[in-house]
């Protein structure tokens, strides 16, 4: 029997999704044969609601001095994390000479509006060259992982912080209880934290389950996030969600009683339990959906084949290892995916081992279909690939459901 990550009840894993690599660990072909691999198994926690992955690989060797994700390459994101600076300027920083410290800061994408800005600011960052990416756009970054050493660091250094921020990785460290440990020794009395993550009622709700792979330990609900957090003496006073990532959670808490508490958060709790997040039978329509998907987009992919057609994949995001790995989506489906990071480019995809092309490749011969692996940024891609749709080119989605889009 396993234990719950966070409150050491026992969970059992409701499915797996078989044997999954390093989701960022695009590799070479003299690569192949040392691939690390690891069982994907998921559980959700009957006591504290926490959806978590049973085994996750060392840290270590996800993030590096070669991780493959900077975050700037969508400009979307980047006119997102613009606002999401702006809320949290105008909301939260109203003492004389603030100071704020964000986790996973990437290559800035946040902190820079706050280093524009000239307010006081500090990036926690293991991966050192994405960090370096930061440091030269004039963002203070720290090259570690944050926990409650790292905080107890900072606070020596640059004194108590008004605000502590992240995005998209809280959900990535399984030492939940040393993140929190740190919060409370880096926050001043009011201090505020800030921090967004994919939301499980989406995961849900769109069958998006490539939203599961290595990095995201975690899924959380307003339900996990109040319980963890409340054993520290913290309680959620706000939540905004978001429709970056497929569909994200905001969470703002506070120690208790130090702020309002929006009427909001009782509203999502009780949407929580009304959608059935506590209950087991969630769990397995979830799975039979995982199931569903997996046996329909492999269905379609077989009929383009067999019609002869040239299919692509579009965008080699961490979610796409989970997709291909289980789905078993190899290069006799998908010619090859085209990428616009350089990293990844002349590199293989995880598991799979699909040739990762750029997107020079892709306009200079459009195939007759793509597979919307990045399908979180459909907006922006579909702006800037009409010329594929205008030359008769089509698009094939998987989530929520799986089809050819018109
Ligand atoms: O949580 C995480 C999120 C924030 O970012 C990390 N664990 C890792 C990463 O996840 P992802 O790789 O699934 O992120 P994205 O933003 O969905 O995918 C980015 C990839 O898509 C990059 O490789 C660039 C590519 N891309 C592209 O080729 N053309 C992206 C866009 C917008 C494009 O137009
Ligand atoms: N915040 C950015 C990046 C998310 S990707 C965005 O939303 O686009 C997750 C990032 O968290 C990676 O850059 C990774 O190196 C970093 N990370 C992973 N574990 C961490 C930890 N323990 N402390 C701080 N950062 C961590």
């Amino acid at each position: 029997m396993q234990k719950c990550r966070a409150c050491d009840s026992s969970i059992n894993p409701f499915m797996s999704f078989g044997k999954q690599p390093i989701a960022n660990g695009f590799l070479a072909k003299d690569q192949f044969p040392k691939e690390y691999f690891f069982e994907m198994q998921v559980a959700s926690c009957p006591k504290c609601g926490l959806f978590q992955l049973i085994e996750q690989p060392d840290k270590e060797m996800m993030f590096h001095g070669n991780y493959a994700f900077f975050s700037g390459t969508s400009s979307a994101m980047q006119k997102h994390f613009a606002g999401y600076a702006e809320m949290v300027k105008t909301e939260y920083l109203k003492e004389p000479d603030p100071f704020v410290v964000e986790i996973g800061s990437n290559d800035g994408i946040l902190l820079v509006n706050f280093a524009q800005a000239g307010i006081r600011h500090m990036g926690v960052e293991p991966s050192a060259n994405v960090a370096d990416v930061a440091r030269k756009r004039g963002v203070q970054t720290l090259n570690k992982f944050f926990n409650r050493e790292t905080a107890v660091e900072i606070v020596a250094g640059q004194g108590k912080a008004d605000a502590f921020m992240a995005a998209n990785v809280m959900c990535h460290i399984p030492f939940f209880h040393s993140v929190i440990e740190g919060i409370d020794a880096l926050l001043k009395d009011r201090g505020v934290v800030i921090f967004e993550e994919p939301y499980l009622g989406d995961v849900l709700a769109k069958t998006s389950y490539d939203q599961i792979y290595d990095e995201h330990v975690f899924l959380f609900s307003l339900t996990s996030i109040a319980y963890v957090f409340g054993v520290h003496g913290f309680e959620l006073v706000d939540v905004h969600p978001q429709e970056t990532h497929g569909g994200s959670m905001r969470y703002v808490l506070a120690r208790k009683g130090m702020r309002p508490v929006s009427a909001k958060v009782g509203q999502f709790l009780k949407a929580e339990k009304d959608a059935g997040l506590d209950k087991p039978e969630t769990y397995a329509k979830f799975k039979a959906a995982c199931e569903k998907s997996k046996r329909e987009l492999t269905g379609l992919l077989g009929d383009l084949k067999a019609k002869g057609k040239r299919v692509v994949g579009y965008a080699a995001t961490s979610k796409s290892t989970t997709v291909l790995n289980y789905c078993g989506i190899g290069p006799d489906l998908l010619e090859y995916i085209s990428d616009t990071t350089p990293i990844k480019q002349g590199k293989f995809s995880p598991g799979m081992h699909i040739p990762v092309l750029s997107n020079e490749v892709f306009a200079a011969r459009y195939p007759d279909y793509a597979l919307l692996l990045g399908w979180n940024h459909s907006r922006e891609i579909m702006a800037k690939e009409q010329a594929f749709k205008r030359g008769g080119g089509k698009w094939v989605s998987f989530v929520p459901t799986v089809g050819i889009l018109e």
